[in-house]
């Protein structure tokens, strides 16, 4: 079954929350879809304006992402990258042939003086896409990792130090965090029927997104039910260092923590359904709970689980 009347805002990281926007772009009519996606991992490299996030949703939800990695492009070729090793420039943040061609549009449009907005409408429309998807925000938000090695920018730390420093605290740093326009619409749309928090790290991908306080208030002040997927089942994340990240940072690796790191901004948590004993825990915060498979890997199970979000998000409404 497809929702073609149902109006939903996701919020979305990289690769682990754009398995859940691919579900959801499949059953919604893709104008009835807006991806808040955050830019928190941002970064000048070799001169380029690089938005991970925001390409990895983009090439999801086009079927041109590389289904080994989850970043990238699919039949990617990399000679721009041989030779950078040849001249002995930087090379630990891999950047395939196709895909250095957006970041060139990209860069080119930022020095035109493009907001990031506009030029990521552009490109998702060139991709034959009709969603939303939407930056957190025009200006830089930059995520950086307190750890034992003192602050780390983010792909410093996820890519080239591949997450091994052990994180005490996470810092958005920004000289102007301000919501898009396009983002304040969204959210305050009046036939919204929904907001997903799709299964991204909160700590590392969504928090910088709720670091904006004009967009933390459109959700705590939002009627319509809100919901998240957790993105941990047992004592693990489906993806990614969400469960190392807690640990470091003295957080119980459960549904119940991320439950409680959402508490105000959600009305329904899902959660794995080998993680059933945890449920009561969830509803004594007020939050309800519905239990399903969370991992998901084919199209058919992204499919799924997004279509179990929406149901979930009617039953609380009704
Ligand atoms: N992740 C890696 O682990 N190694 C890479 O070399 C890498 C390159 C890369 C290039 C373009 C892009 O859009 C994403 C890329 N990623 C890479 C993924 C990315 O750094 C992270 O997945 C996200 O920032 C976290 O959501």
């Amino acid at each position: 079954m497809k929702y073609p009347d149902t109006k939903i805002v996701a919020f979305c990281g990289g690769i682990g929350g754009a398995k859940l926007a691919l579900g959801l772009n499949n059953i919604l009519d893709q104008k009835n879809l807006s991806i808040i996606t955050n830019t928190g991992d941002d970064f000048l490299y070799l001169g380029f304006y690089i938005c991970p996030d925001i390409d990895t949703v983009i090439y999801t939800l086009a079927g041109v992402n590389n289904p080994d990695t989850g970043w990238g492009r699919e039949d990617e070729t990399w000679k721009t990258l041989d030779v950078l090793k040849e001249l002995g420039a930087d090379t630990w943040f891999q950047l395939g042939d196709k895909d250095l061609a957006l970041h060139l549009f990209r860069s080119k449009e930022k020095r035109k003086g493009e907001l990031l907005t506009t030029i990521t409408r552009k490109i998702t429309n060139k991709f034959g896409l009709k969603t939303n998807v939407l930056p957190m925000s025009n200006h830089a938000v930059q995520t950086i990792l307190e750890t034992e090695n003192g602050e780390i920018s983010f792909q410093d730390y996820f890519v080239r130090q591949k997450c091994r420093p052990k994180v005490s605290n996470i810092l958005f740093k920004s000289k102007k965090p301000v919501a898009t326009d396009a983002v304040k619409k969204a959210l305050s749309d009046k036939n919204l029927d929904g907001i997903i928090f799709c299964p991204s790290n909160p700590y590392l991908s969504i928090d910088p997104i709720l670091s904006i306080n004009k967009i933390k208030k459109l959700i705590e002040n939002q009627k319509k039910p809100r919901v998240v997927v957790s993105p941990i089942v047992g004592n693990d994340s489906v993806k990614g260092p969400t469960s190392k990240i807690m640990n470091e940072m003295g957080i119980e690796v459960s549904s119940v923590s991320i439950a409680e790191h959402y508490k105000g901004l959600i009305d329904g948590i899902i959660i794995d359904e080998s993680d059933g004993e945890q449920a009561d825990k969830i509803k004594e915060m007020g939050i309800e709970v519905k239990l399903s498979k969370i991992i998901v890997k084919t199209k058919e199970e992204k499919t799924r689980l997004a279509k179990e979000s929406i149901e979930f998000i009617q039953e609380i409404a009704s």
